[in-house]
């Protein structure tokens, strides 16, 4: 508690106050969707008050700090670079938050495209970073009902829904998200 409080604060400053209000949004939810697991609550909270840290960095600073670090997994991340605020958040409260907790820090990393074998943290996450109750997109209710019932069934969903609407607008696709929906296709 004592270090939620922490990071929360600390969260404030580097988030603007929808970005902000989004984190605590999931960290209700990720905490509803714990209820369906067998996991530590003080660690879903904080995993999901800090999933966001790297999206409001700028593309430009996203890029040079993941080729720095060497963390660039594809190249659709050079075409898309918001692709990266997982991979660079997690980077960023390793390094500069002292989060040393790899399953947190997987969970920030894996949030937007997932990857196949998520634990369930990273579940947890994934999904209520999606089903969070701002988030307003086609389906999201059907999402809502099926994240509380079927979890698995839901990631499955969203990965296609996803897919469908990379597709349909032209948008590069992660071979991660690509792979994380093969990988839950056969475990439903
Ligand atoms: O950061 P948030 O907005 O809270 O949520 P997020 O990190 O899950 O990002 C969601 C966005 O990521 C959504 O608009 C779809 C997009 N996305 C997910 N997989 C891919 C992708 N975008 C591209 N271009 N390619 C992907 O494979
Ligand atoms: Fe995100
Ligand atoms: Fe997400
Ligand atoms: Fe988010």
């Amino acid at each position: 508690q004592i270090l939620y409080d922490y990071y929360e604060k600390e969260l404030q400053k580097t988030l603007s106050y929808k970005r902000f209000e989004h984190s605590l949004n999931v960290v209700e939810t990720a905490f509803k969707i714990s209820e369906f697991f067998s996991i530590e609550k003080d660690r879903v909270a904080l995993a999901a008050l800090v999933h966001d840290r790297g999206k409001e960095i700028s593309n430009k600073r996203l890029l040079s700090i993941a080729k720095e670090q060497n963390l660039i997994y594809d190249e659709s991340e050079e075409i898309y670079p918001e692709l990266l605020h997982g991979p660079i958040g997690a980077y960023l409260l390793e390094y500069d938050n002292k989060i040393r907790d790899e399953k947190i820090l997987n969970s920030v990393r894996y949030h937007t495209t997932g990857r196949p074998n998520m634990s369930q943290l990273e579940i947890i996450i994934f999904l209520a970073d999606l089903v969070e109750p701002n988030r307003s997109y086609p389906r999201v209710d059907d999402l809502r009902k099926l994240v509380f019932n079927e979890p698995y069934e839901a990631l499955l969903k969203s990965l296609d829904w996803t897919l469908e609407y990379l597709m349909r607008t032209g948008k590069v696709i992660h071979p991660l998200t690509v792979k994380t929906r093969n990988h839950y296709l056969n475990k439903v």
